[in-house]
């Protein structure tokens, strides 16, 4: 395996403290960098492929692929990255709500993803739209509940890929049970679980570390550090790489470089093999970066240093992948013409999709909440459609609606 070098590091400062880590700072770097691991890594940031002894068992996972296959994983990560700033730009048109870029974490989405079978069942959290991508997702139903006009968007029995979960790491609970179902059934389909470094502080988290251990569940928990939990660094929340808390639940933990597409695809390849062959539950820490903000609600320059934003620039997962195409003489300009074409179609697409999506029906938000009626949703209806009707009676005043005389 490659060390990837600790140089990028800086100790972390708030952007505006003064230079000079306090005491606490210091001892916090320094356990940072004595914890600093491995990473399996088969790309390096300027685009070499890494081979050796310790990256070989991996490595074999994506002997097969074909410079087709290649082209395939970039062009996946092009429009997902595409699709991403689309989606940024219309939440600052006001047309959504809100958004949670994925920027930076193209190649551990689009390398998992695509290590998925079709019978897989994919559990995400509010971020993975490169994974929905390769699922089969439609792009443009991700925005529905981000605009706010419903509470998911898609039939997550129609491409084996869950709704988007909100409530931080909620949903390896779902994936650990559906998992122990799998099993029951004999089959020998996969679940992967997808969550963020902030999450694994949730017991939810940790409960399904344990459920998924001791039933031998046929899981992967793809946890994609990006080093931030909104304004919150990993380091305050761990005293240990990710990866290696899985030792203590008794399956193995490995910490892939997740900004490399080849390496995330052959690891979570070799995950989801174990998890089919009844070997359990494995943990993949995917080794990446958020470049932009939290969601479009957050600000990082108020806790995170430009340096660093800057130093994981360098090591873009699209850029390293393009590199890599091109000293392999894999392309020529026509293909990153078409692409681009077909990214522009695709962020088109979208917007004209978003501003064409009608505003639901006013109480279709208590339709579905139970299979049977319940007298508490009854109620509450009750309580909206009074509140409504006493709109309709300012309006009918010619109050609200502005056409009393002034
Ligand atoms: C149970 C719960 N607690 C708190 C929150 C508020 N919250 C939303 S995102 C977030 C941080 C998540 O960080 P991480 O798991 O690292 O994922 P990332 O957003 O960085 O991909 C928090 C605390 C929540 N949604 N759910």
């Amino acid at each position: 395996m490659t060390v990837e070098s600790t140089a990028a590091h800086k100790p972390r400062r708030s952007a505006g403290s003064k230079a000079g880590a306090s005491g606490t700072e210091r001892a916090r770097t320094t356990a940072r960098k004595s914890a600093e691991p491995e990473l399996v890594q088969l790309l390096t940031p300027e685009g070499k492929r890494v081979k050796n002894a310790k990256n070989a068992e991996y490595a074999k996972y994506v002997s097969g692929v074909t410079p087709e296959d290649l082209r395939g994983l970039y062009r996946d990560m092009v429009l997902t990255r595409r699709f991403d700033a689309e989606a940024t730009a219309l939440q600052r048109q006001g047309e959504l709500g809100l958004w949670a870029s994925l920027l930076g974490q193209e190649a551990a989405q689009i390398g998992s993803g695509r290590a998925t079978r079709e019978d897989d069942y994919v559990f995400p959290t509010y971020r993975e739209h490169g994974v929905a991508w390769c699922r089969g997702v439609d792009p443009t139903n991700l925005l529905g509940m981000f605009r706010g006009v419903n509470n998911g968007g898609w039939d997550p029995n129609g491409n084996n890929f869950h709704l988007y979960t909100i409530v931080i790491g909620s949903q390896t609970l779902h994936a650990t049970g559906y998992a122990m179902g799998v099993a029951k059934d004999g089959a020998d389909s996969a679940v992967i679980a997808y969550f963020g470094d902030g999450a694994s502080s949730q017991g939810d988290v940790a409960e399904s570390f344990t459920f998924s251990a001791v039933y031998n569940a046929p899981v992967v928990f793809f946890c994609q550090n990006n080093q931030w939990a909104i304004s919150e660094p990993t380091e305050k929340q761990t005293r240990v790489p990710l990866y290696q808390r899985a030792q203590g639940y008794g399956f193995p933990g490995v910490r892939v470089d997740g900004n490399d597409v080849l390496a995330c695809l052959a690891v979570t390849r070799w995950a989801l093999e174990r998890a089919r062959n009844g070997e359990g539950p494995t943990l993949v820490e995917a080794y990446t970066y958020r470049m932009g903000a939290h969601t479009t609600s957050d600000d990082p320059t108020k806790y995170r240093a430009d340096e660093e934003r800057e130093a994981w620039e360098a090591k873009d997962p699209i850029l390293r992948l393009r590199r890599h195409l091109e000293a392999s003489n894999h392309t020529d300009e026509g293909f990153f013409a078409e692409l681009e074409a077909e990214s522009e179609a695709l962020g088109r697409r979208v917007r004209e999709a978003v501003r064409a999506m009608p505003d639901p029906d006013r109480f279709a938000i208590f339709e579905n909440v139970y299979a049977d009626g319940h007298a508490l949703v009854d109620e509450e209806r009750a309580q909206f459609a009074a509140y409504q009707a006493s709109f309709a009676t300012e309006s009918e005043s010619g109050f609200a609606a502005g056409t009393g005389g002034n």
